[in-house]
Parts: C-alpha cells; sequence; structure tokens
C-alpha cells in the first residue's frame, strides 16, 4: 500500500512527571527515539513540530511533596528545571519543552473539559469514593495500598500493580489501605464526570484494528485486547487540590484527572510556540502526528486520548504511536524507590563530553520490540569496539593520511578499480535501507545501517592499504583517500539523527560549514578535490575497565544507600511542624528479637535479617552492614516498625524497619529496650 503523503509532522513525546530525574529507561523508551525521528525529517526538508514538556499536576506529584513536606510547586518547579536542562544538554532537540502548570495550557485544558461538558458528551455521575477519614480527604487510587488481586503483591496501588504491571482500579484491591494514614478508607459520596469510552468503541475499532494494521505488535495488541474486552466509561475528573480546576460550577475542590488534562498539554504547548499557526498543526487531515511513548502509556494515547479527540470533533488523531517496551539496567527492572536507575543529570555531569556515547548505547540496545537490558559492560563495548575502533578509526585514519600524502587537500578520483566500483555501490543500498527502517520507527536497525557506512569505509582502507601503496603508486592514494573521505562525508549526513554532538566535530574536521541536507546523501561528490581540510582530532576516547567498575560501584551502593535515606526521611520529618498523638500511635512499633541475619549480597551496606515479631516471623532489609556484622546481631532484641508498608530492596520483600539512632557522623546504634521484654510488646 502506498504511503500517504503528508504535509507536516507533529511528533509528540510523552510529558515526563515533573517528581524526579530523568533516567536512561526515559531515554531508550521515548526522548532518544523521539529526537533521531524528528532530525531525520528535518535533514529531508520537512516541516516538522517537536512537542515536549512536564507533566506537573496528577498525585505522584502531591505523593512527592508530601514525602518531602513542601508544596507541590517547589516539587515542579525544581523538577521542570532540571529535565529541560538534561534534555537540551543530550540534544534532545524538543521545538518548545513546556509546563501543565502554565497559563495557557491551564487554560486549553479547561476549554476541551467546558466544550465536551456542553455539548453533553460526559456522563455526570455520584459515586462512592474512598476517603480518608484520618486526613478528610478522599482519596486518590495512588493515596491507596492493598493486595493485588492479580498477583498477590502486597503493595500494589489503586490504579496499578508495579509488580505485574496491571491497571488496577481502587475497588479491587484486597484490604485497601490509605497510604497516607494506613487505615482503612471509608467509602464516601462524591460527583465526577465520565468520559463514555463505550461509545467511541465502534470508531476505535475501525480506526486501530481496522485500518492501523501497520502499527507496532506490542501496540496493536494491547489496544485490541483493551477493545476486545470492551470499554467503559472512564472519569476526568478527581478530588483534590493540585490540577487544573473543573471549569463548572459546583465543582469546588475538583481538578481534571491528570491523564485527561496532560495529552491536552501537547496541544497547549504547540499553541504557545505558535499562537497563530497552531491550527494546522491539530486540525489540517494532512499533518501526520506520531506519539513517542513507553507501553505503559498506550492505552492513554491510543484509546482515551483519541476517543477524547474525537468527542471534541475538530482535531486529528495520531497516524502512529510507537510505544517501546522497558530498558532495564544490569538485569535488574530500573527503579526510582530503589535508586535502580542511570540518572540523566548525573551521567552528564560525570561525563560532559560523551553525549553520543549515551545516545549511541540507547538507540542500540532500544527496547523496540521486548524488554532490553542496557550494562555498562555493553557501554564500554560499544563506545570503545565501535565508536573508537569503527567510526572514530577509520574518519581519522582517512584525515590523518590526507594530511600526510596530500597536504590536507582532497585529492581527485582518479581511475576506479572494480573493487572501488563493488564498495561504491553499496553505498545507496544502504541508504535506501537506512531511510526505510527510519521511516518505519526501526531504529536500532538504522543505526546498524549508519554505522556499516563507517565498517565499509574501515574495511575499505583496510584491503586498499594507501600506506603502502603511497611507496609505489600516488595516484592510486589520491583515489583511495578521495572515496574514504567522500565516505566520511556521507557519515556527516547517516549519523546526523542519532550522534549530533559527533557529526558536528566530523562536519568540523571536514571543514564543512553546515549539515548537508539528507537529499545530497545520494551526490557522488561531497567533498569536491582541492577542498582543504582542517586538522584531525579524536571523535571518541577509549573507555577504560575503572571507569565503568566505578559505575557498577556507584549504582550497588546508591541502591542500598536507599535504605539510610530513611535516615534522610527522618531528619526532613523531625523539620516538620508538630505531629499530633493520632499520627503518632498510627505507627506500630513493637520489640522483636533477631533469629537470623546475613549479608545481602553485592552490597555493602545492606543486612538481611529475620526477626521473631511476637506476631510473626519476618524478613527486614536494613542498611547496617557497615555497622554491625551479622553475628553482633543474632539473639539481640530490637525495636521495628512493624506497620511500615512492605518494599522490595534488591529483590527481597523487606516488612518493616529497625529503628536506630544516627549520630551527625553518621555513626548507628540499634534501639533495644533496656532489659528484655517478651516480643511483640508495643513501644510508644
Ligand atoms: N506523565 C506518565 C509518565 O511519565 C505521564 C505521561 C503523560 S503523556 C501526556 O510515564
Ligand atoms: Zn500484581
Amino acid at each position: 500500500m502506498k504511503q500517504k503523503e503528508y504535509k507536516r509532522y507533529l511528533v509528540t513525546s510523552a510529558l515526563p512527571y515533573a517528581n524526579g530525574p530523568i533516567h536512561i529507561g526515559h531515554l531508550a523508551g521515548v526522548y532518544v527515539p523521539a529526537d533521531i525521528y524528528v532530525r531525520y525529517l528535518r535533514l529531508t526538508g520537512r516541516e516538522v513540530c517537536f512537542i515536549g514538556g512536564s507533566d506537573e499536576h496528577g498525585v505522584p506529584i502531591t505523593i512527592k511533596a508530601r514525602q518531602l513536606g513542601v508544596t507541590p510547586r517547589e516539587i515542579v518547579d525544581q523538577y521542570h528545571t532540571q529535565i529541560k536542562e538534561s534534555f537540551s544538554k543530550l540534544g534532545i532537540s524538543f521545538d518548545i519543552y513546556s509546563r501543565t502548570t502554565s497559563e495557557i495550557h491551564h487554560k486549553t485544558a479547561s476549554a476541551f473539559f467546558k466544550k465536551l461538558y456542553d455539548e453533553g458528551k460526559f456522563i455526570e455521575k455520584e459515586t462512592e469514593q474512598f476517603f480518608d477519614p484520618g486526613t478528610g480527604t478522599f482519596l486518590a487510587d495512588r493515596y491507596i495500598v492493598g493486595t493485588c488481586p492479580r498477583c498477590n503483591h502486597n503493595h500494589a496501588y489503586g490504579d496499578q500493580c508495579e509488580k505485574c504491571g496491571s491497571t488496577l482500579s481502587a475497588e479491587e484491591l484486597i484490604d485497601p489501605r490509605s497510604s497516607l494514614s494506613g487505615v482503612v478508607p471509608e467509602k464516601k459520596k462524591t460527583k465526577h464526570w465520565y468520559l463514555p469510552l463505550n461509545e467511541y468503541e465502534p470508531w476505535l475499532k475501525e480506526w486501530i484494528l481496522e485500518t492501523h494494521k501497520e502499527w507496532k505488535p506490542n501496540v496493536y495488541g494491547q489496544c485490541k485486547s483493551w477493545l476486545d474486552n470492551g470499554l467503559k466509561p472512564r472519569a476526568v475528573s478527581r478530588d483534590l487540590d493540585w490540577g487544573v480546576p473543573v471549569p463548572i460550577e459546583g465543582a469546588e475542590g475538583k481538578v481534571l484527572y491528570v491523564w485527561f488534562d496532560a495529552p491536552i498539554g501537547y496541544i497547549s504547548n504547540t499553541i504557545e510556540l505558535f499562537p497563530d499557526t497552531w491550527e494546522k498543526w491539530w486540525k489540517d487531515k494532512d499533518t501526520k502526528m506520531v506519539h513517542f511513548i513507553g507501553k505503559d502509556n498506550i492505552v492513554f494515547h491510543c484509546i482515551v486520548f483519541p476517543s477524547m479527540l474525537k468527542a471534541h470533533g475538530e482535531f486529528i488523531v495520531p497516524d502512529n504511536v510507537p510505544a517501546n517496551e522497558f530498558l532495564n539496567l544490569e538485569g535488574d527492572k530500573i527503579s526510582t524507590s530503589n535508586n535502580w536507575a542511570v540518572w540523566l543529570h548525573e551521567y552528564l555531569e560525570r561525563f560532559p563530553n560523551k553525549q553520543d556515547v549515551l545516545r549511541y548505547t540507547l538507540c542500540a540496545t532500544m527496547p523496540e520490540t521486548k524488554d532490553n537490558d542496557f550494562t555498562w559492560k555493553d557501554f564500554q563495548a560499544r563506545n570503545n569496539n565501535e565508536l573508537v575502533a569503527i567510526l572514530g578509526n577509520f574518519v581519522n585514519r582517512a584525515v590523518v593520511l590526507t594530511h600526510k600524502y596530500c597536504d590536507g587537500v582532497v585529492p581527485t578520483c582518479n581511475a576506479l578499480t572494480e573493487y572501488d566500483k563493488e564498495i561504491l555501490s553499496q553505498i545507496p543500498k544502504t541508504i535506501e535501507s537506512l531511510e526505510s527502517h527510519l521511516e518505519h520507527y526501526h531504529f536500532r536497525e538504522a543505526l546498524k545501517d549508519a554505522m556499516s557506512l563507517a565498517r565499509l569505509g574501515n574495511k575499505y582502507l583496510a584491503d586498499t592499504e594507501p600506506w603502502k601503496v603511497a611507496k609505489t603508486d600516488m595516484e592510486r592514494v589520491q583515489t583511495i583517500l578521495n572515496i574514504a573521505l567522500q565516505i566520511c562525508a556521507r557519515l556527516t549526513i547517516a549519523l546526523d539523527p542519532f550522534l549530533p554532538f559527533t557529526t558536528e566535530k566530523l562536519r568540523g574536521i571536514l571543514n564543512m560549514p553546515a549539515a548537508l541536507p539528507w537529499s545530497r546523501f545520494r551526490d557522488e561528490v561531497l567533498l569536491a578535490p582541492g577542498f582543504t581540510l582542517n586538522d584531525p582530532v579524536l571523535l571518541f576516547e577509549k573507555i577504560e575497565d575503572t571507569t565503568v567498575q566505578a559505575e557498577v560501584d556507584r549504582l550497588t551502593k546508591g541502591s542500598a544507600a536507599t535504605e539510610t535515606t530513611a535516615a534522610a526521611v527522618t531528619e526532613i520529618i523531625a523539620a516538620f511542624p508538630e505531629c499530633t498523638f493520632e499520627e503518632f500511635s498510627k505507627m506500630d512499633i513493637r520489640v522483636a528479637t533477631v533469629l537470623a541475619a546475613e549479608r545481602v549480597p553485592k552490597t555493602d551496606k545492606l543486612l538481611k535479617i529475620t526477626i521473631d515479631t511476637g506476631l510473626d516471623t519476618r524478613v527486614i532489609v536494613s542498611g547496617i552492614a557497615e555497622h554491625y556484622s551479622p553475628e553482633d546481631l543474632i539473639g539481640r532484641q530490637v525495636c521495628m516498625l512493624a506497620n511500615l508498608a512492605p518494599r522490595k530492596i534488591r529483590g527481597i520483600e523487606s516488612k518493616g524497619m529497625i529503628l536506630m539512632a544516627q549520630e551527625p557522623d553518621g555513626s548507628m546504634s540499634i534501639v533495644s529496650p533496656e532489659k528484655e521484654m517478651k516480643n511483640g510488646s508495643v513501644v510508644n
């Protein structure tokens, strides 16, 4: 089937929550592929708009603020600035990176809701919702924890189980509890507005299942399963004090659901960028809209947002949603709460000139069809064996030899041998394949194609050995170097979407003032004979074993440190205003005896401690290995917080926390009852 020709491309990338920094999982899943795609489109001369921004509403932000004892505004200001800066340093070339707390966004999202409301597109329903009698607030799904009905994980959230990945509703949780106060939530009546997704089901089925069979199998499959299971009306408002207020009377204390307002952020940001001409991007059928997202956002971008756009009536819907799977790190799931991640802002601090090494590794290991794994060893190998040994080596040899034999001037191309012709004939084939892969969102294969030009050049120099030929046949040397330099010049085009920092450097070496458009790719001569090159500089440098080992160590330590951040959190809590007796008494602190203790493998700080609490025998992972050896602990009585929500630390479920006293210099002591007590005795 012939592809439709579009006049322009509107490319969006998921708006990250401004409640934490960006890590390599976000990058490989969303921002690196989106950036490669838009850079390619721009090079081909197509009209492109690349939209990014921070998602600054929603419960994750309020939870983070509550944890740190600051306002949501402070959280989003801090993270928005940090995220925006680190994206820019990595060369993610957004045309705009704005935020959903902007005035334009509030206006746009309100107007969107109001239009649907006025046209009767919502169902108004009073339902019973979970309410926390302790704090006097309705509980958003994320604030309710309980046991997952699918996998039995005992710390699933009311919207999702992070263990098995199921999307849940708070109603489905077994033994729900409020994460604000730990109490069992009550039900209370409240009014909300629902978008009847079921009404859009026939249209969605036709649109996705019939006309978008080309979508990636993971995306198509998820949509099909949602559609096969049947859609239900979905609430688009929440009882919360942070977000876009519901713009109708009688809706005080209610805001738009974050998944209603966030995708409208794509529209708001386009309006902010092009106040006069934004409509052509959103209302003209000749605009191709593509959403880059991670797999956990598929339903919102393929089903919910398109239904909203359809209900609104004036807007186009996406042509494709090339969602990626997840990237793991050193064999384990990336986890923000366990600090098992490579954070972009930290990477940029430690490797300030290696943006492209990260871009390259992430593109090469992009989880396009299944989850994939980032390891520091692989990062090193990709740098040393591919970027240094193939790309860097080829360019360096071509340029150094040109300086040596031709005074740094591009030599003439004399008679071609059969072998030269064979090498040159590879180029158009590679370009064709590269283009096709980029057009179809196959970025890993595309990168292989681009790199295969460098491999080709490397092989050509190795096979023709101009340094030997130079002793007898300078004319031949000229031809060889001319061909090698034409390949170098082509690399500035082929690699530009992937490695923009490197191609800029390479253009500097080749004395090419500006990036060549993609259309020049098929020209035979990109560097005319007689043209003078600049001095060579190395494009990449080797990464040593010690460097990557330090990264692995830091990762292991960082994740162990999350346990000791319990201490940091305590400091923050101590700085809080007063706490009521009622609040204090929610903490179930008990005396327990240590039955067994062992080090958690591959960590310096963690001990796995089995204790008898008088109520049960359970395991706690504690960051005290630097202060106590396992033998010191066995048989000792400790005080422990028994009703702390369980969490996984290095794969071990930890249920509770052992109380420690800590001095400012970090030395620690276990808190024990002064005389032996029965296990399970309450501390208050
Ligand atoms: N903030 C979820 C996420 O960061 C959400 C994406 C919004 S895209 C409109 O995964
Ligand atoms: Zn589950």
